[in-house]
């Protein structure tokens, strides 16, 4: 099996100490940056995706993996940005006003950085107008609002609102947390839904126009 092999398998596995150990070794090996995230890291995370969409794994899996895939992505961010491969496309993320779960932005925004996003995390309990601040100041392609709390889907409403009436630059908007489905984002106005994180990381990849 390559190293490139290997890494996927310790990523999938949520093995973070080889995901490290293994990604310094593909590089003393002379693998590029970018093939280490377009081989072995992204692959994993959809792998991982895939797995956790069909219930063959479970949260606890799912976080050990995106905490495996941080370790590799700590140790190519230095060589990534020397070597000029930065992620074309931006993201910001945040969950809404009066809600302050995170766990499953958390997984989205590890599932867009796998899909190779620069991704800017605001955190929870974030306003409206911090959104709208942050998109000015970023220019991200793609905006994510995640609710856990029926209480805090009217907040996922207003802030929708806000962005568009802001003036800012055209942005997507996508939107999801466990109340939300299809139909509230099409009320709402939100550009896309996604129900959990692997379908989040595609739905990624169409609104900012990257397949
Ligand atoms: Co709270 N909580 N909680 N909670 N909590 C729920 C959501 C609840 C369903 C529990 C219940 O009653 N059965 C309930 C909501 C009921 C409702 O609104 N209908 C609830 C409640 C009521 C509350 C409090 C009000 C409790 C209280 O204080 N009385 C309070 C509210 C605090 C607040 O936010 N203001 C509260 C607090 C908490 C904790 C702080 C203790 C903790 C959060 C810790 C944290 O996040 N750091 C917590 C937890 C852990 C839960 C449960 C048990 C688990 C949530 C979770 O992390 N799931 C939850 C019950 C449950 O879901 N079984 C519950 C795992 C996570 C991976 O899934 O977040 O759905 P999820 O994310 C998925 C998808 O939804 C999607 O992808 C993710 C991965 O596949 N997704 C997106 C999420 N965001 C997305 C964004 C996208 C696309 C997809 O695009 C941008």
């Amino acid at each position: 099996m390559t190293t490139l092999e290997q890494l996927s398998q310790a990523v999938a596995a949520g093995k973070s100490k080889d995901a490290r150990a293994l990604t310094q070794r593909a590089l003393d090996e002379g693998a590029q940056p970018g093939d280490l995230v377009d081989q072995a890291l992204v692959p994993a995370m959809a792998a991982v995706g895939e797995k956790f969409k069909n219930n063959e794994i479970f949260v606890p899996e799912m976080l050990v993996a995106a905490r495996a895939m941080r370790e590799a992505m700590n140790v190519l961010e230095p060589r990534l940005l020397a070597a000029g491969i930065t992620p074309k496309y931006t993201a910001l993320i945040g969950t809404v006003q009066g809600d302050l779960h995170d766990i499953g932005k958390n997984l989205v925004a590890v599932m867009w950085k796998g899909a190779n996003f620069r991704v800017i995390d605001l955190g929870t309990n974030v306003v409206p107008a911090k959104f709208v601040a942050a998109i000015q100041e970023f220019r991200p392609q793609l905006v994510g609002l995640s609710a856990l709390l029926t209480t805090t889907m009217p907040a996922m409403g207003e802030t929708v609102r806000a962005i568009r009436a802001s003036g800012c630059p055209p942005v997507k908007i996508m939107v999801g947390g466990a109340p939300i489905n299809q139909q509230f984002a099409d009320e709402i106005g939100a550009d896309g839904y996604a129900p959990d994180a692997a379908s989040a990381a595609e739905q990624a990849r169409i609104l900012a126009g990257v397949v």
